[in-house]
C-alpha cells in the first residue's frame, strides 16, 4: 500500500544579483549612460533630487505675475512642480536625459512664404512624447533589473521643472529665451527624466554661456521677454498657437505671421545653434508634409481631415478649430492673397466653430476691408458673440494692417 507522505515546505531561498543600494560600484553612473546611449539618448546626467531656491522663485515670480495665462495646471499643481521632492518626497536623485531634435535646414526659411504655413521644427514630426517615454520606460526597468531601485519617469506634462534640473545635471544651461541651450546640440534638445530613491553621485552643473549677447530676445515676433530669462508666456506664439482657447488677443495676431503651431524665432536665433547635430533618431526625422504646408489646403480641413493629416503628431492635441484659427491668422497676416485665398477664408463664415467664424471675419476684413459692410450684414444673424465681438471691432483701427 502506498503511503502518501505529507511533503514538507520548502524554506525560499531568494537568488539575487541586485546590488544594494549601498555598495553601487563606484562606475554605475557610468553604466547608467552607457545604457541611457544604447536607448538612443544623446546626454544623460544625475541631479540630485533636493530643490533648487532659484529655480523655485522663478516659478513663483511667473505664476505670481500670471505669466502663465491659461495654463492653469501650472498653477495647481506649483507646489509640486517647485522641487523634485515635492512630487515624490523619497526620490534622491534624477537621471535627466536629452534627446537631439536638431533640424536639417533654417526653420526660419519658411517665414518669408506667406501663403504657406509655419510649424515649428519638434511638431514636424512623430509625437517626442511617445517616443522618449518609451526610452524613459526603458531606462528606468534597466535600473531596476540592476538594482533594488524605486524608479518614476516623466517628460513635459508632468510637474517637474525640467529646465533647471537638466542645467544642474550640467546638460546646458538655460538661456536668456529661458530654454535649455547645450554646447554640443544647440537649442535643439527633448528634456527627460528617472526620478529614482537611489542616492546617485551627481554630475557638476554647467554654467551660462550667454554673455552679452541678446539674439533671442531681440528677435521674438511678439516681446515676449519682459526681461531676459523671464518670459510672458500670454505673448508667446508657442502658447498663442498651442495653448490658448478663444480668441488671440486683436493685438498680438497681425505680429504671429504665418506661425500656425509653435514657434522657432528665439531658439534658431541662438549663436551655439552652429555646434547643434542633425536628429540622428530616424524615428525622429522631418516629415515632409508637415513642412510648409498650404494654408488654403489646411483651412479645408474638417474634424476627421485634421486627425488624420496629423495622426501620431503632437499638433492633434490642439484639436481642428484652434488649428483652423490659427490658419485663418496665418491667411489674414499673408502678404498679397490671391482670390483663392479669401475664397478659403470666406468659406470659413458658415463654419459650426465660433472661434473659426470670428477667425474668418478678421481674416477677410484684413484681406479685404471693402467687404466689412457684406460681412456686418451677412453675419447679422449669427447666434454667438465671440463673432459679434469680432464684427465689433471691426469698427475700430485695430484691424487694420
Ligand atoms: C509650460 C511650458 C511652455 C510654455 C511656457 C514656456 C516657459 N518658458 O516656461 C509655452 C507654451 C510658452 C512653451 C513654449 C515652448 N516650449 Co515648452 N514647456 C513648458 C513646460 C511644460 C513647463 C515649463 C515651466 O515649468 N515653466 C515655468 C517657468 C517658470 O519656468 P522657466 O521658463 O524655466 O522659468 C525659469 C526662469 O525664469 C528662471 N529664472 C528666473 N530668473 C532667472 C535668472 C537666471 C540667470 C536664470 C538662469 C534663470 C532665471 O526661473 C524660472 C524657474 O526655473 C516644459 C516641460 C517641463 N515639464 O518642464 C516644456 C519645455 C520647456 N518646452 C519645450 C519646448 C521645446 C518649447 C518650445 C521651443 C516649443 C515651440 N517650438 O513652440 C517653446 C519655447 C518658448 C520659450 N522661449 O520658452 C522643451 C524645452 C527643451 C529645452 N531644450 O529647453 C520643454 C522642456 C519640454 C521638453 N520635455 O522637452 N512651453
Ligand atoms: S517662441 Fe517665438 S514668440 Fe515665443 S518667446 Fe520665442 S521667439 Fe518669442
Ligand atoms: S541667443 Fe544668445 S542670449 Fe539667447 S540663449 Fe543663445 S546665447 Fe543666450
Amino acid at each position: 500500500m502506498w503511503r502518501v507522505c505529507a511533503r514538507r515546505p520548502i524554506t525560499p531561498i531568494w537568488i539575487s544579483s541586485l546590488a544594494q543600494r549601498d555598495k553601487l560600484p563606484d562606475t554605475f553612473r557610468d553604466s547608467i549612460s552607457t545604457e541611457a546611449e544604447k536607448l538612443g539618448f544623446d546626454v544623460c546626467r544625475i541631479v540630485s533630487a533636493t530643490g533648487d531656491a532659484m529655480a523655485e522663485q522663478g516659478l513663483r515670480d511667473f505664476i505670481a505675475a500670471e505669466h502663465h495665462g491659461q495654463m492653469q495646471w501650472l498653477e495647481d499643481r506649483m507646489e509640486e512642480r517647485a522641487a523634485p521632492q515635492n512630487l515624490w518626497p523619497e526620490a534622491q536623485s534624477v537621471i535627466m536625459l536629452g534627446v537631439n531634435y536638431g533640424p536639417d535646414s533654417d526653420p526660419l526659411a519658411g517665414l518669408q512664404e506667406t501663403d504657406k504655413g509655419v510649424i515649428s521644427v519638434y511638431a514636424q514630426r512623430r509625437d517626442y512624447h511617445d517616443l522618449i517615454k518609451k526610452k524613459l520606460k526603458a531606462l528606468a526597468r534597466w535600473l531596476v533589473s540592476q538594482t533594488d531601485a524605486e524608479v518614476k519617469v516623466f517628460v513635459d506634462t508632468a510637474p517637474v521643472m525640467e529646465k533647471p534640473l537638466a542645467m544642474r545635471a550640467g546638460l546646458g544651461w538655460q538661456g536668456k529665451h529661458t530654454n535649455l541651450v547645450s554646447r554640443d546640440f544647440g537649442s535643439w534638445l527633448f528634456l527627460g527624466s528617472v526620478f529614482t530613491d537611489l542616492p546617485l553621485p551627481p554630475n557638476e552643473a554647467e554654467s551660462d554661456h550667454c554673455g552679452a549677447c541678446t539674439a533671442c530676445l531681440d528677435i521674438c515676433p511678439t516681446a515676449a521677454f519682459p526681461a531676459p530669462y523671464k518670459i510672458d508666456a500670454r505673448r508667446c506664439i508657442s502658447y498663442l498657437t498651442i495653448e490658448h482657447h478663444g480668441m488671440v488677443d486683436r493685438e498680438l495676431r497681425p505680429l504671429m505671421g504665418n506661425r500656425i503651431y509653435g514657434c522657432d524665432d528665439c531658439l534658431a536665433a541662438c549663436p551655439w545653434n552652429k555646434f547643434a547635430q542633425n536628429a540622428k533618431d530616424a524615428k525622429l526625422a522631418l516629415q515632409a508634409d508637415y513642412d510648409r504646408p498650404d494654408l488654403i489646403f489646411l483651412s479645408r480641413l474638417d474634424d476627421a481631415g485634421f486627425r488624420d493629416f496629423f495622426r501620431g503628431t503632437p499638433i492633434k492635441r490642439t484639436g481642428r478649430d484652434r488649428f483652423i484659427r490659427n490658419v485663418l491668422t496665418a491667411l489674414g497676416n499673408m502678404d498679397a492673397p490671391a482670390a483663392a485665398h479669401m475664397e478659403a477664408v470666406r468659406a470659413r463664415l458658415s463654419d459650426a466653430s465660433e472661434i473659426v467664424r470670428a477667425s474668418a471675419v478678421w481674416a477677410l476684413a484684413r484681406m479685404q476691408p471693402e467687404t466689412i459692410s457684406d460681412l456686418r450684414t451677412g453675419l447679422a444673424d449669427d447666434a454667438s458673440a465671440v463673432v459679434h465681438d469680432e464684427l465689433s471691432a471691426l469698427d475700430t483701427a485695430e484691424i487694420s494692417a
